[in-house]
């Protein structure tokens, strides 16, 4: 397996288990394609001959992950691609989250393995429907997840993540009411958090709903002694909130196992953040909430398309000069809040 020196976000040295061994946590990860290995170790010597630095969301497939830079969530990626001296990034992630490290970096080549890799969480709002529902609340703050596009977050006041929500949305005056898109979920979440006045838009994600309150209740059942961490864009979160001993992003969740001595934890987010959590915790048992909650979107990137992506320069993520000056209003005062 490749080792390229470089520490990645999750503390670990690249080059751990994805490789079809027992992890030692009662999983057995997917073996992985005999061709890995070596497609490893030419994307290690590639990203040195293109100065480019491997930035990875946490839901990308773990053989991805081995081979980046750094592993996290988009908030943590943002930051990563503007302390980067690199002169090219593969950003191993979805289309907007490309697109915020292109505008942050306009001096970089941004590439992405899969043009398609997009977000169908995204794709639930357009530019126009902000227009017209900020038409309606003249005096409403619009606050986006970072789960839109470029031209939708040129339309809003603020962004957020999953991380910073409830920081960001307690910023904004009191007196403000907000129009949240796109995710009904993590608006709900934030508006029982802030006890805020928060107009909610009805978007959700697929990945998220595919994990049901009554799965949810049968793992409980069986791992009794399991910690039960949930993210605020799950389905079943107005149902099971309340059950969840955290709501938490996928950083929330790393940073909470980090510091945990509990041994077992039902994750309810997308499955690709199991690799890394595996990886780092070998000595812990990990339970997707549901063996369904996968992004197809996500897993368009594969280990292929990252190592054609450094061949062919492809695919370049450019975002329009004029809706970047806007998008980046909302970026960079969620940046500096939190
Ligand atoms: O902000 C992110 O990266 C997303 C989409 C989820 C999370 O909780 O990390």
């Amino acid at each position: 397996m490749a080792t390229n020196g470089h520490t990645n976000g999750n503390g670990h040295t690249n080059g751990h288990n994805s490789n079809g061994h027992a992890n030692g946590n009662g999983h057995t990860a997917l073996a992985e394609p005999p061709h890995y290995a070596l497609l490893k170790e030419k994307i290690v010597i590639l990203k040195q001959e293109r100065q480019a630095v491997i930035l990875a969301h946490n839901y990308q497939e773990g053989a991805i992950q081995d081979v980046a830079d750094f592993v996290g969530d988009s908030l943590g990626l943002a930051r990563k691609a503007q302390a980067t001296d690199a002169k090219v990034i593969l950003f191993c992630g979805v289309h907007f989250m490309a697109e915020t490290a292109a505008m942050l970096c306009p001096e970089k080549t941004v590439l992405i393995p899969d043009l398609a890799a997009g977000c169908s969480l995204a794709d639930m709002i357009i530019p126009e429907q902000i227009k017209t529902w900020r038409a309606k609340h003249p005096d409403g703050v619009v606050v986006c997840y970072v789960n839109t596009s470029a031209a939708v977050k040129a339309e809003c006041d603020y962004c957020v993540t999953s991380t910073n929500g409830v920081k960001v949305i307690e910023h904004i005056p009191a007196d403000k009411e907000i129009l949240f898109v796109p995710d009904y979920y993590l608006g709900s979440y934030l508006k029982a958090k802030t006890k805020r006045k928060i107009h909610l838009w009805k978007g959700y994600c697929p990945a998220h709903a595919a994990i049901l309150p009554e799965q949810v209740d049968r793992l409980r059942e069986q791992h009794a002694e399991a910690k039960f961490l949930m993210h605020p864009e799950c389905g079943c979160t107005t149902k099971q909130m309340h059950l969840a001993d955290e709501v938490l992003s996928t950083e929330g969740m790393v940073q909470y196992i980090n510091r945990s001595p509990a041994k077992e934890f039902i994750i309810a987010t997308e499955n690709g953040l199991l690799h890394r959590l595996r990886t780092q915790h070998p000595e812990k048992q990990f339970y997707p909430a549901s063996e369904h909650a996968s992004c197809h979107h996500m897993q368009r990137n594969t280990l292929e398309k990252a190592f054609m992506s450094l061949v062919r320069m492809e695919h370049v993520v450019t975002v329009d000069p004029a809706i970047a000056e806007r998008a980046l209003i909302p970026i960079q005062r969620m940046l500096d809040i939190a």
